[in-house]
């Protein structure tokens, strides 16, 4: 499903409010789901840094969470299960002024969509990417993730989730994107600002927000118990730092892990790129030529 914003003379606007970014659809979200938290932030961050409707496209994936799109006034695509990253980053390379974001679940990310985050990571997309993370597949009444703790009992795992519980914070280190963060639903004002860094960060931004589904896992008790603010004196470039915060059993750190000093992404690159080769005496089309079968 393809979503675009709302009549023009509504969104020329000189100043806008948290509320120009709201669509005409209603959440259908559960009463106290903690995406409801997400969507008012990411409408407040963008009424913060002033950004035109037109100028900010969401790709989501499947799930409660893969609904968002729908409830935004910015232009959106419904994908399919697992595929915000492909689709994101082809949004960005084909509109690389566009303020682009994936936004998806613990399952879309993890499960089905895991084998996109990798290559998203390591090519630095210019993308920031939102795993709305509820440790259970909620879409389809609540079957165990990646993120489902061990041994967690469902209707789908009545002797309790076996296998271990995936570090999301962790993998994205491991693979090395330029900006890892974590945040959670109960705390809007540390989301907003990790958003508004992601959003300006010039590479590939991963935020994991804890935001609990409180039909089929309410994880608001764990979260709030175990939460811990990442410590002032964390120096965000030193990963090994990070991971270490990353594999704290008892704690769950929240804020910015890890933040490279990049000061381009994939597509800054791929444009210096494209002047290198026309320096050589080349064209693009002249080194796409040598692929061509005779
Ligand atoms: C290809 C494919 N496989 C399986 C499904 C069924 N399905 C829909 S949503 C979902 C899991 C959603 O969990 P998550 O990504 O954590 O999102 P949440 O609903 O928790 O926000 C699954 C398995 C599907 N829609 N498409
Ligand atoms: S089932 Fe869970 S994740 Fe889905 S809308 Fe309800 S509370 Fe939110
Ligand atoms: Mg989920």
């Amino acid at each position: 499903m393809v979503t675009a914003v709302k009549a023009v003379e509504e969104t020329t606007k000189k100043e806008y409010r948290s509320s120009d970014y709201k669509s005409d659809v209603k959440p259908i979200w559960c009463p106290g789901c903690g995406d409801f938290a997400f969507l008012s932030t990411f409408y407040r961050t963008l009424a913060e840094l002033q950004l035109q409707p037109e100028e900010v496209i969401v790709a989501s994936g499947i799930g409660c969470s893969g609904r968002f799109p729908a409830f935004a006034n910015v232009y959106g695509y419904h994908g399919v299960h697992g595929r915000p990253l492909p689709l994101a980053t082809g949004m960005k390379l084909g509109n690389p002024n566009m303020t682009v974001f994936a936004i998806g679940g613990d399952g879309d990310a993890f499960s089905i969509g895991a084998g996109h985050i990798p290559h998203a990571a390591s090519r630095n997309i210019d993308i920031t990417y939102v795993v709305l993370d509820n440790e259970i597949y909620g879409l389809t009444k609540g079957q165990p993730s990646p993120t489902t703790p061990e041994g967690h009992k469902t209707k789908a795992s009545p002797y309790g989730k076996l296998g271990r519980q995936a570090n999301p914070i962790m993998m994205l280190l491991a693979y090395n994107a330029s900006f890892v963060a974590r945040g959670n639903s109960a705390n809007p004002r540390q989301l907003m600002d990790l958003l508004i860094r992601a959003i300006k960060h010039p590479g590939f931004s991963f935020i994991q927000v804890y935001s609990p589904c409180v039909t089929f896992f309410d994880t608001y008790a764990m979260v709030k118990e175990k939460r811990r603010d990442i410590p002032p004196d964390h120096d965000v470039t030193d990963r090994n730092a990070a991971m270490a915060l990353a594999a704290d059993p008892n704690h769950l750190y929240m804020g910015l892990f890890y933040k490279d000093d990049v000061t381009q992404g994939f597509v800054g690159e791929m444009a210096n790129l494209g002047n290198t080769v026309k320096q050589d005496g080349y064209t693009i089309a002249d080194l796409v030529s040598r692929y061509r079968l005779e």
